[in-house]
C-alpha cells in the first residue's frame, strides 16, 4: 500500500533526483497532532457520522485544489471493530478455552496416531490449529442447528480443518473414538473418516465438499443467492439464515474464489459471511511474504461492495493502542510485510521490542512498562474469542451487503517447535516426545508426561461442566452442525401425460433435440406438481437454444424485480425480469451457473425442497470447463439435469475448434453416479427425464443426469414400440434391415444426431451392395460400459455361479454380420464396449481439433457420415472374405470418398 506521502514524491530513485531541485518540506509531527486531536475532539462531541462527513469534504476540498490523493479501498492495519466498539463475551470465556483445548488435543492426536499406524496417511493439524478459535466461536454462539422451525445455518467448513470439526463432533459424543482411531482409513472395519468434508463418504454428517480450493467460496455465494431465490418466489419462508463459508487465505488465489464476489454484493446478500482464516500461510511458504494478503483482500473486497471486518489484533493490543495517541503503532503495524510478521509472531518478547517496537523510539516507549514475555504474549485477534465474537456478531446484525472476516491466526498455532508459523507447517503431521508433552502443557490437558506420547483421544466425562456446557450451547442453537438430513417429500405422481406426446412424433415437422427439449421443459414448468420446483438455469445462451420464450412465461428471476421498462417490451417475448421470476439467467459464467445447479440440486437436503434443476449450456463448456464443480456436485449427491446443448463435434456447424464438442461424453465417464446421455430423437429425451425424475425425485436415488442435446433439426419419429428400457439401459434396435434375409449383413450403432448417418447407410448399404443393416441407436456407452464391467466383475468374483451376461452382448446375442458405430464423441467410447460384442467393431468418431465448417463437410472431415459408416460396413466384410477387396475399392470411389485424405487428429 503506498503511502500518501510515497505517492507524492514517487519512487526512491526519482526522489534522489528531485531533491536536488526542489525544497523537502518534511511534515511537521506537531501540525498533524493538531489535526489528529481536531479530529478526536468532533468524534467525541459529534459522533463518527459527522466525523466521517468532514473527511468526505477534507477529501473533495483537496481534489479540487489539485491534490491528487492516491485511491485506496485500504483502512490502517489494525481492526476494523475498535475495543470500545466491542460488545462483552457472552459466553464462559475459560470454560470455552479449555473445551477448544481439548478439540485441539484430538485433532492432533488424530492426525498424528494416523500416521503412526500407517506412515504417510496424511492429514493436517496446522490449519485447524491456526483456526480453532475462529470455529469455536462460531459452534458455541453462532452457527444455528437445522431443526423443525428453523433451516438452520449453513456453513462451508475450511476442508483442511475437518480433524478439528471430528475432534469437536467426538466430544459432542457423536463420533466414536474407533471412528477417530481410522481418520484417514475409511476401509477398516466399522468404518473410519474421511480425509476431507465428502458428503458421498459420510452421507449423515458433511453437507458440502470443499477440500478443492476455491469451490466452496463460489459455491457458498451461489447458495446464499439460491436461499434468497427461494424465498422470493414463495417456496421457503424468509429467514435470517446465514451462509457461512471459511476459507485459507493461499485458496483466495483460486479464481473461484473471488471471481463470483461481485454478484453477492450486487444481490445484497446479508445471509453470507466469509471468513478467510489469514495465517498468512499456504503450503509451500507464505501466500504474500513481500506484501500483506490482508490488505490485498481487504480492497479486493471492499471494492467489491463487500463489508470487512478485519481481526488483526488480540485484547493485549488494546491499551497499548490506547497510550498510542499518535498513531504511530497502527502506522507501524501497516508497515511490515508478511514475511516479516510470520516469523515475528512465532519471535521472543525480546526479538518482537527490537524489530517491531524498535523502529521509533516512541514506541519503545510505549512498551516500556511491559516485560518481554508479556511482547511474546501479545496475541493476534484470530486467536482471542473477544475479537472473533465481536466480529461475528457485527456480522450476522450487518445488513444490505455480504460480509467477509479477515482474521490474523498464526499457522500451527500452539505446536511450537514442531511447526509452529513455519513453512513446512502444513504437512507437520508428525511431533516428537517432548514436542507432545509441550503442547499438552501448553493447553491444559490432564494427561501425565507418560500417557500423553500415546496420544489417547480424551474426553471428559458426560457430567463434566465441560460437556454440560457445550451441550447447553448446542442445544441453545438448534442441535449440532454439521449435520446433513435429506427431508424433502417425494414427489407422488408418474407424468405419463406430460411426456406422453413426445413419444409420438413429430409428425415429419424437422425439428432438433434441442427444441423437443425446450418444448419439454415448458410443459414441466406448467405441470400442477413439478412447474413450481423446475429451476431453468442458463449461463447467457437462452437464445442459442430457443428458449426465449420462456423469458416471457415464467420470467428471470431478479431480487429486484425489473427497473427499467426493457427495450423489446413491445414484442411478445420481451426480456421480463421478476422478483419471483424462475429462471436462473446467470450471464457468462459456467461456474456460477454450476454453483446454482449444485445449490438447486441439492436444496432437498439443505432445505427439504425438491428443486429440480436444468442447467443447459454449451455442452463444450461443460466438462471441459468446470468438470471439478462436476465432481463436487457429485460428492454432494445433487439431483438434476445437466443438458449440453449444441452438441456433437460435427453437429454444431461453424463454430469451430474451441466450440465443438466431442469430449464430454469421454469427460462424463469418471463421474461415477452420473448418467450420461447422447439421445437422438425427442422421445428418448423424453423416456430419459422422466425415468430421472422418478429416480431422483421420488425414489431418491444419489444420481444425476447429462444429456447431449443438438440443434441439428430433423423429422422426430414415434417410439418404436416399448423400447424404454433399452433407452435407459443404452441401446436398442431402432430399425430393423428390411433386406434381413440378404447374404451380407450388418449392425450400425449410432447416437445422437449422428443415428440419422446410421439409418442413410442403411440404405445405401441395402440399395447400392446388397448389405442387409440393422441399425440400433446406442442412447448411453457409459451405461453399457458399467454393466458390462459390473457382469464382468461378479463373473470374476463368482466363478462358480452363473455366467452375467452383458447387456451389450445379449442384445447382440443373434445380430448377424459386421459391426460398425459412428458416433460425435472420441471413438473410444464405442471401442470401450467392444469386448463384449460378438465380433470385432470398426468406430467412427471425431478425434481430433474441430474446423469451422457445414455438418456434411465436418462429417467428410471427421469420416462419420453414412458414406464412411458404409464404407466401414464393406471394408470389414472384406475382412471377413464376404467380399472382394476390389467392392471396396470401387465404393470408396462411387461414395466419393477421399483416401488421401488427412487424418484429424494429426492436423
Ligand atoms: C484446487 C486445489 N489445489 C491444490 C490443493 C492442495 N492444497 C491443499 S491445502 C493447500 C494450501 C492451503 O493454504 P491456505 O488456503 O492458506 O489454507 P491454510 O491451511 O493455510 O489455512 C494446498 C495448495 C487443493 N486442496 N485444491
Ligand atoms: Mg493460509
Amino acid at each position: 500500500m503506498a503511502s500518501p506521502q510515497q505517492h507524492f514524491e514517487g519512487s526512491d530513485s526519482e526522489m534522489a533526483n528531485d531533491t536536488a531541485v526542489r525544497p523537502q518540506h518534511t511534515i511537521d509531527d506537531v501540525e498533524i497532532q493538531e489535526w489528529l486531536e481536531s479530529l478526536d475532539s468532533v468524534l467525541e462531541s459529534s459522533g463518527p457520522e459527522v466525523a466521517a462527513e468532514i473527511l468526505e469534504r477534507l477529501r473533495a476540498h483537496a481534489t479540487v485544489n489539485g491534490i491528487d490523493l492516491p485511491f485506496s479501498a485500504n483502512t490502517p492495519y489494525a481492526n476494523t471493530i475498535p475495543a470500545r466498539l466491542q460488545p462483552l463475551f457472552p459466553g464462559d470465556q475459560e470454560l470455552e478455552r479449555r473445551i477448544k483445548s481439548l478439540i485441539r488435543w484430538n485433532a492432533l492426536a488424530m492426525v498424528v496416531r494416523a500416521n503412526r499406524v500407517e506412515h504417510n496417511i496424511g492429514g493436517h493439524i496446522s490449519t485447524y490449529a491456526s483456526a480453532a478459535t475462529l470455529y469455536e466461536v462460531g459452534f458455541n454462539h453462532f452457527f444455528r442447528g437445522r431443526t423443525e422451525q428453523f433451516e438452520g445455518d449453513t456453513v462451508y467448513f475450511q476442508g483442511h480443518a475437518a480433524p478439528g470439526i471430528y475432534a469437536r463432533a467426538f466430544i459432542e459424543g457423536r463420533i466414536s473414538a474407533h471412528q477417530l482411531e481410522n481418520f484417514r482409513r475409511e476401509l477398516k472395519p466399522g468404518g473410519g473418516l474421511s480425509s476431507y468434508p465428502h458428503p458421498w463418504l459420510m452421507a449423515d454428517f458433511w453437507e458440502f465438499p470443499t477440500v478443492s480450493m476455491g469451490l466452496s467460496p463460489l459455491m457458498a455465494i451461489y447458495q446464499a443467492r439460491f436461499n434468497r431465490y427461494l424465498e422470493d418466489r414463495g417456496l421457503k419462508p424468509r429467514t435470517d439464515a446465514k451462509v457461512w463459508a471459511f476459507l485459507g487465505d493461499g485458496e483466495t488465489d483460486e479464481p473461484e474464489s473471488l471471481g463470483a464476489i461481485t454478484l453477492a454484493s450486487r444481490e445484497k446478500l446479508d445471509n453470507l459471511i466469509f471468513v478467510v482464516n489469514c495465517n498468512l500461510q499456504r503450503l509451500d511458504g507464505p501466500v504474500r511474504g513481500n506484501g500483506q494478503i490482508i490488505q490485498e483482500l481487504e480492497s479486493a473486497f471492499r471494492g467489491a461492495g463487500w463489508n470487512v471486518i478485519k481481526v488483526l489484533w488480540g485484547s493485549e493490543w488494546d491499551p497499548i493502542l490506547e497510550r498510542d495517541t499518535e498513531g504511530l503503532l497502527v502506522r507501524r503495524m501497516g508497515e511490515l510485510v508478511d514475511g516479516e510478521y510470520q516469523k515475528l509472531v512465532v519471535s521472543s518478547g525480546a526479538y518482537v521490542r527490537e524489530h517491531f517496537f524498535g523502529s521509533d523510539a516512541r514506541l519503545l516507549q510505549l512498551v516500556e512498562p511491559l516485560p518481554d514475555e508479556a511482547l511474546r504474549r501479545l496475541r493476534l485477534g484470530g486467536h482471542d474469542p473477544r475479537k472473533v465474537y465481536a466480529a461475528y456478531k457485527a456480522a450476522v446484525n450487518h445488513r444490505g451487503s455480504p460480509t467477509v472476516i479477515l482474521a490474523r491466526t498464526i499457522k500451527g498455532y500452539g505446536l511450537g517447535e514442531a511447526g509452529e508459523g513455519k513453512n513446512v507447517t502444513h504437512q507437520q503431521k508428525k511431533l516428537n516426545e517432548d514436542e507432545l508433552r509441550e503442547f499438552r502443557s501448553r493447553f491444559g490437558i490432564p494427561l501425565s508426561d507418560e500417557d500423553c506420547i500415546e496420544l489417547p483421544f480424551y474426553r471428559p466425562p458426560e457430567d463434566s461442566e465441560e460437556i454440560r456446557y457445550l451441550r447447553a450451547r448446542r442445544d441453545a442453537l438448534g442441535g449440532y452442525v454439521p449435520q446433513r438430513k435429506p427431508r424433502s417429500q417425494p414427489i407422488v405422481a408418474e407424468h405419463d401425460e406430460l411426456f406422453k406426446e413426445f413419444l409420438e412424433g413429430s409428425e415429419g415437422r424437422e425439428v432438433s433435440t434441442t427444441m423437443a427439449f425446450v418444448v419439454m421443459l415448458r410443459k414441466m414448468l406448467k405441470d400442477p406438481e413439478i412447474g413450481k420446483l423446475i429451476v431453468p438455469i442458463v449461463p447467457d445462451e437462452a437464445r442459442t437454444f430457443g428458449m426465449e420464450s420462456l423469458f416471457r412465461t415464467v420470467g428471470i428471476y431478479s431480487s429486484v424485480g425489473q427497473r427499467y421498462e426493457p427495450v423489446d417490451v413491445n414484442t411478445l417475448l420481451y426480456y421480463k425480469e421478476a422478483k419471483d421470476g424462475q429462471i436462473l439467467e446467470e450471464g457468462i459464467t459456467e461456474a456460477g451457473s454450476m454453483a446454482s445447479f449444485i445449490a438447486a440440486g441439492s436444496a432437498y437436503a439443505t432445505h427439504g425442497i425438491n428443486t429440480i434443476p436444468f442447467f443447459i449450456y454449451y455442452s463444450m463448456f461443460g466438462f471441459q470447463r468446470i468438470a471439478d464443480f462436476i465432481w463436487a456436485s457429485a460428492d454432494m449427491r445433487t439431483r438434476g439435469f445437466l443438458l449440453g446443448g449444441t452438441a456433437g463435434r460435427t453437429t454444431l456447424a461453424g463454430e469451430g475448434l474451441q466450440h465443438q464438442d466431442g469430449n464430454s461424453h469421454v469427460l462424463a465417464l469418471p463421474v461415477p453416479n452420473l448418467k450420461a446421455y447422447d439421445p437422438a430423437f425427442a422421445y428418448e429425451v423424453a423416456v430419459i427425464i422422466q425415468d430421472g425424475i422418478r429416480r431422483m425425485y421420488k425414489e431418491g436415488e444419489s444420481i444425476f443426469y447429462y444429456l447431449t442435446v443438438m440443434n441439428e433439426p430433423y423429422a422426430m419419429p414415434s417410439m418404436p414400440g416399448d423400447v424404454k428400457e433399452g433407452i435407459l439401459r443404452g441401446m436398442y434396435l431402432f430399425r430393423k434391415a428390411s433386406n434381413s434375409r440378404a447374404k451380407l449383413r450388418a449392425q450400425l450403432f449410432g447416437s445422437g444426431a449422428i443415428l440419422n448417418e446410421a439409418l442413410r447407410a442403411q440404405e445405401i448399404l441395402e440399395t447400392k451392395y446388397g448389405v442387409g443393416a440393422d441399425v440400433w441407436s446406442v442412447t448411453s456407452y457409459k451405461e453399457l460400459y458399467n454393466d458390462g464391467m459390473e457382469a464382468e466383475r461378479w463373473n470374476r468374483l463368482h466363478p462358480s455361479e452363473g455366467l452375467r451376461v452383458p447387456y451389450v452382448t445379449e442384445c447382440l446375442a443373434d445380430a448377424p454380420g459386421v459391426l460398425v458405430a459412428a458416433t460425435d464423441y472420441l471413438k473410444v467410447l464405442p471401442s470401450m464396449v467392444s469386448k463384449w460384442m460378438p465380433r470385432r467393431l470398426a468406430a467412427l468418431g471425431t478425434d481430433g481439433f474441430g474446423r469451422s465448417d457445414g455438418r456434411a463437410g465436418l462429417r467428410d472431415f471427421f469420416g462419420v457420415d453414412s458414406r464412411f459408416i458404409t464404407l466401414a460396413a464393406l471394408h470389414e466384410l472384406s475382412m471377413d472374405g464376404k467380399i472382394e477387396k476390389s467392392v471396396v475399392d470401387k465404393a470408396i470411389k462411387e461414395l466419393g470418398i477421399n483416401p488421401a485424405k488427412p487424418n484429424p487428429i494429426t492436423c
